[in-house]
């Protein structure tokens, strides 16, 4: 290992003996990375935002409350793979491969699990992969078949891949072409995922070795289904819309042309789980059958009881035009929400165990989200897009050694900082082809926040794609975006965000703005030229793919 090292060589070298020597693992900490899928910072009522305050998380909220809430942290790269391939490397989409979606993750590469490992951790991930190919670098793993479902998910173990890598199938096929014989496990992701995750830690409270656990839930991902103790919690509640749920994009071409307007392109059944007619339980527009048909006849009934009261009064109202696009939104929100009541339960389930056990002081407990999402704000949901509520990731650490209770992190950081902060506190080498840094420092107090960073660098290549947003590039600072918008168009938006905080306003042509403008250039160009952008990254898509996208999703 340490030839290695300084073969690729260390940002800082923390001393050879924390590396090998076994002894000294006990004292290092445990970390427990907990992240969900598309989880809004507007949905944790730690964040103050009216919504997580009509739906609050009690349990995300103890963190905070114990630990410490970052209120700017950001994703490189708005979408489920990247991020996550960001997370485990430590660099850039550009730099680890993995622009989209649809890529396959190198896992040869230098990982953060497999640096934990090296250096003496057990490692672990339990619940959405969504890298293609299998985790590599974990001791243990438990993954969701591709995007995972709700109901009586389909997991793959270890055990059933190494039998399988060596047997049956070709390793670097794409999930869906062939599965292997994977377990379908009767109840519900969420529960689920919290259940194989203290499994784990109580396999392992008692080892000398410390552990590293990565809990990735599918929830609350599309098409938001709650657990049946929940289908009816927000049944009652008005959800506040946001005021620009209407706007028309007067100054943005990707924000017209995008596909993921609530009241535009969710689908009837399959997402907002509206019914055909009044008195039947048969979904609207209900494309991908399998969400529904893999529940049991007796959770089908459950559900469809609870369903049908409101879905039938949803009918009675006879709505249409604003009325009906508002009910959609209210519909959207009361789903999305209730699936996090099970995330938010198997947190409190979590802590309440470490608690219990003498686990809670040693360990690292991180909440994220792969990155930001929309409840509605211009009328949208997913994310995508370089505004705010899609770039931004909700982040709490709690870690009662290091950090105080109630500490508020404002701080630029990014999701790129994750692998390089875990190894910094357990006293592990930081390679230095990492391009984040360890934010350590703002958590313990031995750093200022606003000496920290002063712009973060974005980039987002998934177009043509579902939802259709264009590929985007761009530079964000305390204050102000400058993106630039390609390929099938050439644009660029400019957004005070002190002014303008819901970027509304493209400054991109105000002449007030033109030495901030070009503040922002320069510094977006040195961010490029730092982080090893080439020209490469700017290619486009062919128009043909584009033209037959927009004929496939529209
Ligand atoms: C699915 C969703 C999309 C979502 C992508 C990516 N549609 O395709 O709405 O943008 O995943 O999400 S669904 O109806 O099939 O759920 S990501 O989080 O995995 O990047
Ligand atoms: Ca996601």
């Amino acid at each position: 290992l340490t030839f290695l090292l300084t073969i690729v060589g260390c940002k800082e070298n923390k001393s050879e003996a924390n590396n090998t020597d076994v002894t000294e693992n006990s004292k290092r900490p445990n970390i427990i990375y907990i992240m969900a899928d598309d989880h809004a910072a507007q949905a944790i009522s730690a964040y103050g935002h009216p919504i997580g305050q009509l739906a609050p998380t009690p349990n995300i909220d103890r963190l905070a409350k114990n630990g410490a809430i970052f209120k700017n942290n950001f994703c490189t790269n708005s979408i489920c793979g990247p991020s996550r391939a960001v997370v485990l490397t430590g660099k850039h989409s550009h730099v680890n491969g993995f622009r989209m979606n649809g890529d396959r993750f190198d896992g040869s590469q230098q990982t953060l699990p497999k640096l934990l490992k090296e250096a003496g951790y057990n490692t672990a991930i339990v619940g959405k992969w969504h890298l293609h190919g299998y985790p590599e670098g974990f001791d243990h793993w438990n993954i969701l078949n591709d995007q995972g479902n709700y109901y009586n998910p389909q997991f793959i173990k270890i055990q059933d891949t190494v039998h399988i890598n060596k047997k049956h199938i070709d390793t670097t096929a794409h999930w869906t072409t062939k599965l292997p014989d994977t377990t379908v496990v009767k109840g519900y992701a969420t529960d689920l995922i919290t259940d194989y995750a203290i499994d784990y830690i109580d396999e392992k409270k008692n080892s000398d070795q410390p552990f590293f656990l990565m809990v990735h839930h599918k929830a609350p991902h599309r098409n938001w289904m709650p657990a049946l103790r929940h289908v009816n919690k927000y049944d009652s509640v008005q959800f506040p819309l946001p005021d620009t749920y209407f706007t028309k994009h007067e100054n943005s071409t990707a924000s017209k042309e995008q596909l993921q307007t609530i009241y535009r392109d969710m689908y009837e059944g399959h997402d907002l789980k509206m019914t055909k007619e009044k008195g039947s339980p048969e979904l609207a527009w209900n494309p991908w059958k399998t969400d529904f048909e893999r529940m049991t006849p007796e959770q089908r009934a459950a559900w469809d009881k609870a369903y049908q009261p409101k879905n039938d009064a949803f009918h009675d109202a006879n709505l249409s035009g604003k009325a009906l696009a508002e009910w959609k939104g209210q519909r959207y929100l009361q789903e999305y929400l209730s699936t996090i009541a099970s995330v938010d339960e198997g947190i409190g389930k979590i802590l309440d165990y470490l608690d219990a056990n003498g686990l809670t002081e040693n360990t690292i407990f991180v909440y994220t989200s792969d990155q930001g999402f929309y409840l509605g704000e211009k009328g949208w949901f997913d994310k995508r897009f370089m505004y705010e509520e899609s770039l931004k990731m909700p982040l709490l650490i709690q870690y009662p050694e290091k950090i105080k209770p109630g500490t508020v992190v404002e701080g630029l950081t990014q999701n790129l900082d994750f692998a390089e902060t875990f190894l910094d506190f357990a006293d592990v080498d930081i390679p230095n082809d990492m391009q984040g840094k360890s934010f350590a420092g703002l958590l313990d107090g031995t750093e200022n926040n606003e000496d920290f960073r002063d712009a973060v660098y974005y980039h987002y290549y998934d177009y043509p794609a579902f939802h259709m947003v264009k590929k985007m590039y761009g530079v964000r600072t305390n204050r102000y975006k400058l993106i630039h918008v390609y390929d099938d168009i050439d644009e660029w938006e400019l957004y005070d965000l002190q002014t303008d905080p819901k970027e509304l306003t493209n400054l991109i042509d105000d002449e007030n703005y033109d030495e901030i403008e070009t503040k922002l250039r320069t510094r977006l160009a040195e961010l490029q030229q730092q982080y090893k952008v080439t020209e490469k990254e700017f290619e486009k898509a062919p128009k043909q793919r584009v033209d037959n996208a927009y004929k496939q999703f529209d």
